[in-house]
């Protein structure tokens, strides 16, 4: 089986075996129905593309400074893929494989990826897990990994993001509760410690205009078109405020996101436009912005950031819940 499709009242969800993408998220409004998420085609399109559209990206979400990193006082370096860094678990990463999918139900999928890296470097054997559930309009995913050898875990879901199902995502309106927010150096890797989002263009706990955010002169958003950073939530967990929110204020949809991860990497979508084939045709720069619930990037490296440390015995859980009204 290489998909499975889900069906609610409010919502049609397909997940992909290739990379356990989340490769259509479709709302069922009074206008008609609507694309929620940026998808692929066809796996062949996926599979040549760079972009990671819904994917579940791992073992590492995000960089890894030089692909290099000390576990127990045991160096290891692994294969790099993005301007000398590792990025979304590397060239040969949770999202190249094909994935089982073990369960399958109206309202459920189960995928299942036993994985190792012979040729990339990275240690352990590893068995990666991921549920979607949809219930009325709300979609959860829930991510488990376990090794047998210690390694790096900080897997997470990479979905782009549209309420306005086509076009850019310039006229909608993002709020994210974090009072802070990691800047970058020029290959993507957070420097310094995480910086008062206060008098930035960062500031996104009140709602900003996507469209104002790109315009940015600020150094860190010119230097990635946009915003391309993680954000540290002061918002963590299933329930109580939502750690985000995005906004098409002329259709009135909206989605909520809740996560029990420490930080969300917002990407404005620069260079999009190179997805030729993407489900109602080519995409155009900004086509979406993706919501990424994960641990702080490089933390392999950053004592001080929340560890991505896996032991054998332990298991790596992560959750991730939407709301959609349309
Ligand atoms: C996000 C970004 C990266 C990269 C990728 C496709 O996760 O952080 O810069 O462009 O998506």
């Amino acid at each position: 089986m290489d998909r499975h499709t889900l069906t609610s009242d409010q919502l049609t969800v397909e997940v992909r075996a290739l990379g356990a993408a989340l490769n259509r998220v479709v709302a069922h409004t009074a206008d008609g129905d609507v694309d929620l998420v940026l998808g692929h085609a066809s796996d062949a399109d996926r599979a040549a593309g760079k972009f990671y559209l819904g994917e579940l990206v791992g073992p590492t979400a995000n960089r890894i400074a030089g692909g290099r990193f000390t576990l127990e006082g045991v160096e290891h370096v692994i294969a790099t893929n993005d301007r000398g860094n590792t990025l979304h678990g590397g060239p040969h990463g949770f999202s190249t494989k094909e994935w089982t999918i073990t369960e399958a139900t109206d309202d459920h999928v189960s995928l299942r990826l036993a994985w190792s890296d012979a040729t990339g470097g990275h240690p352990g054997n590893l068995v990666v897990g991921l549920t979607y559930t949809l219930t009325g309009a709300e979609l959860t995913h829930v991510i488990t990994l376990t090794t047998d050898a210690t390694t790096l875990a900080s897997p997470c879901s990479h979905p782009y993001v549209n309420l306005a199902g086509s076009g850019t995502i310039a006229d909608q309106v993002l709020t994210v509760r974090a009072s802070r927010v990691l800047f970058i150096d020029d290959t993507g890797i957070p420097q310094g410690d995480p910086v008062d989002v206060v008098g930035t263009p960062f500031d996104l706990r009140a709602g900003v205009r996507l469209g104002d955010a790109l315009a940015s002169d600020h150094p860190q958003a010119i230097a990635v078109e946009g915003i391309d950073h993680a954000f540290v939530l002061d918002a963590v967990g299933l329930d109580g405020e939502p750690c985000a929110e995005l906004a098409d204020p002329a259709s009135g949809r909206r989605l909520e996101i809740w996560t029990d991860q420490p930080s969300l990497q917002v990407f404005t979508g620069a260079g999009l436009h190179e997805v030729s084939a993407g489900l109602a045709g080519p995409y155009v720069d900004h086509a979406g912005v993706a919501l990424e619930t994960q641990n702080y990037p490089n933390a392999a490296n950053r004592p001080d950031y929340p560890s991505t440390l896996l032991r054998p015995g332990e298991t790596f859980t992560s959750t991730t819940r939407w709301r959609v009204t349309a």
